[in-house]
């Protein structure tokens, strides 16, 4: 196979001068570390930010071929949310992980952890050349994340359904603390079929959370099934809804759909806001798009040469 992985570099070229021109200041020049003023809000080139999510996927691909196990499929759904969260919405800095004003992302569908340490590593956080040893022994990229060991990881993950409860906390810590910082969380539809997601859903809306704005991957698969096989959450929309949330529905894929979308939300005041992101498990790769097969189970090496061209 072809060496899988790309500099870092060689991602966006073009956008970087463009980039310089639009922001208030950039500390590296690299598309990755930009700094937003809320207000204006930014967004970054749409090729730019596509050209980053084929990088994203090419890493998920190799990453879960590499170790021979992972769930690339709900990692490569989630794709475009994650790259607009961390390229165009969220006020971070990767080389200081622990700054208090930062805003929060945590990953609640943790076995998606092959997308994280991707869009981890080309925002700043760590080198991308420590991304092949993803699950291997010794390694801190594991199968779900470990924030004890993986610099820009807020929340260990994998247990499904606690990550709304998490980042709820972040977010009444910001309250007390009287900063600015949003808390993103993403979570999923399968993992919906968890009762602690609906005490959450509760407890945000009766302390009026805001600042918070969890993202529903809506792939409409878990893992054994369709999600509307083994338990349906229809109709979602009206369930947030009358849990006092505010709602925004998406396609989870469109770039100007997710940045439109962040930004009403982030108005949202005294109470907490979700976005349905309609997407497909699998995106990006002609055989996986729709199939289960992948769910937990990486491509082979035939499948992710084969996936890798269609990257291209
Ligand atoms: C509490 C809990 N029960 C079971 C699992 C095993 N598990 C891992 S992924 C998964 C299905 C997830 O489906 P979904 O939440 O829709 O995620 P996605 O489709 O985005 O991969 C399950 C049941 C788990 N991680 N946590
Ligand atoms: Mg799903």
């Amino acid at each position: 196979m072809k060496p899988l992985l790309l500099n870092p570099r060689q991602i966006a070229p073009k956008a970087i001068t463009e980039l310089k021109k639009l922001t208030r200041y950039v500390k590296h020049d690299r598309l990755q570390i930009l700094f937003y003023e809320r207000k204006s809000m930014i967004q970054p080139a749409l090729e730019e930010l596509k050209a980053l999510a084929k990088q994203v996927r090419r890493d998920i691909i190799m990453m879960t071929a590499q170790a021979g196990s992972g769930h690339p499929g709900g990692a490569l759904s989630c794709v475009e949310l994650g790259v607009a969260l961390y390229f165009g919405i969220m006020r971070h800095d990767p080389k200081n992980p622990t700054w208090p004003d930062r805003d929060r992302f945590i990953l609640s569908k943790g076995h998606a952890s092959s997308f994280l340490y991707s869009v981890l590593a080309h925002s700043g956080y760590f080198d991308p050349n420590i991304l092949p040893t993803f699950r291997k022994l010794g390694s801190p990229l594991q199968g779900h994340p470990d924030h004890r060991r993986v610099p820009g990881v807020e929340a260990s993950t994998g247990s499904l359904g606690q990550g709304l409860s998490i980042a709820i906390g972040h977010a009444l810590a910001r309250r007390l603390d009287q900063r600015s910082y949003f808390t993103y969380v993403l979570i999923s539809d399968g993992e919906t079929n968890e009762g602690q997601t609906w005490e959450a859903a509760m407890m945000a809306a009766h302390h009026k959370v805001d600042h918070l704005i969890a993202i529903m991957d809506y792939n409409k698969f878990q893992l054994d099934d369709a999600t509307k096989v083994i338990c349906d959450i229809e109709p979602v929309i009206d369930k947030w809804r009358s849990f006092c949330w505010h709602v925004e529905e998406i396609d989870g894929h469109d770039f100007s759909q997710i940045f439109k979308a962040i930004a009403i939300c982030q108005k949202v005041k005294n109470r907490p806001a979700m976005i349905v992101a309609h997407t497909i498990k699998g995106k990006g790769i002609s055989f996986m798009e729709n199939n289960n097969d992948f769910h937990g189970v990486a491509p082979t090496q035939e499948q992710a040469a084969r996936a890798l061209k269609e990257l291209e």
